[in-house]
């Protein structure tokens, strides 16, 4: 008789969307004018971000979406992974606050670990940038001192060291700064606050250019609308995946704020 062989589970990457609000014309805007954005073209838009994260490796797990909460496309600053530990956020913009009880509901039945932040306390996932062991934290207009106390007494058990960089140039620390996988901050230099708290830093030439999402050790995701940048990038010799992502940076959104990586 044949004997079963144990079947090799390939270790798949998970990652946390939501579809956008038909209203995401209406939702937050901090420092750019409201112009129209066309829904239709966002859903599209989403689309394909959500087939390039499928294309390089990551399932994709639906938040049900919330029409009513025109922001709600924006995941990212509803959860901050740490490991296996989800820390539910407590959003500083009083009409994304009811975003989190989806999110914590998808968060429960992936069997993850749940921890929060609480008022008066809040905090913004987009102002969460982790590289390796570190947490810089963006202490802005949308995240507290209370909030950034909480996160501390969160990871600080965990490993991490957290550290606050005051931000007043963007809306998160992270329409500022994110990182490559080898753990270089990248930004774009007019927008970035206290350049000087970053260990190694990379300016970009474009605003948009400062977003990239890390889809693996080589390969990152960023937006179409800085071109010079995802060249700048692949002359450092990593693998550039760029999505259109016009709609949701009239929303002061971003390539990083429409996932959250789960594993
Ligand atoms: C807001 O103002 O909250 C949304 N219109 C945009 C949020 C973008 N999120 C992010 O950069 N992490």
């Amino acid at each position: 008789a044949a004997i079963a062989r144990p079947v090799h589970q390939p270790t798949t990457l998970t990652a946390l969307v939501r579809a956008p609000s038909s209203r995401m014309a209406d939702g937050e805007l901090t420092h750019l004018d409201r112009v129209p954005v066309d829904a239709e073209l966002a859903d599209a838009q989403w689309e394909g971000y959500v087939a390039a994260l499928q294309a390089n490796g990551f399932e994709t797990i639906e938040v049900p979406a919330a029409d009513e909460l025109a922001d709600s496309v924006f995941i990212e600053d509803t959860v901050v992974m740490f490991g296996e530990v989800a820390v539910l956020t407590s959003p500083g913009a009083e009409s994304r606050q009811p975003e989190i009880d989806a999110v914590r509901a998808s968060i429960t039945d992936m069997g993850l670990e749940l921890r929060e932040i609480t008022q008066p306390g809040t905090l913004d996932g987009g102002d969460v940038l982790k590289v390796g062991s570190t947490v810089y934290v963006g202490r802005g207009g949308r995240t507290n001192a209370e909030g950034i106390r909480q996160l501390r007494a969160i990871v600080t058990p965990l490993g991490y060291t957290l550290i606050a960089v005051p931000v007043e140039k963007v809306l998160h620390l992270k329409s500022g700064v994110t990182a490559l996988p080898d753990g270089t901050i990248i930004g774009y230099p007019d927008l970035v606050d206290n350049v000087d708290l970053y260990d190694r830093f990379l300016a970009v030439p474009e605003a948009e250019g400062a977003a990239v999402v890390v889809l693996s050790d080589d390969a990152v995701l960023m937006s179409s609308s800085a071109p010079k940048t995802a060249a700048l990038i692949e002359n450092l010799g990593y693998r550039v995946v760029t999505v259109d992502v016009s709609e949701f940076e009239k929303m002061e959104g971003c390539v990083t704020c429409l996932s959250v990586r789960i594993r």
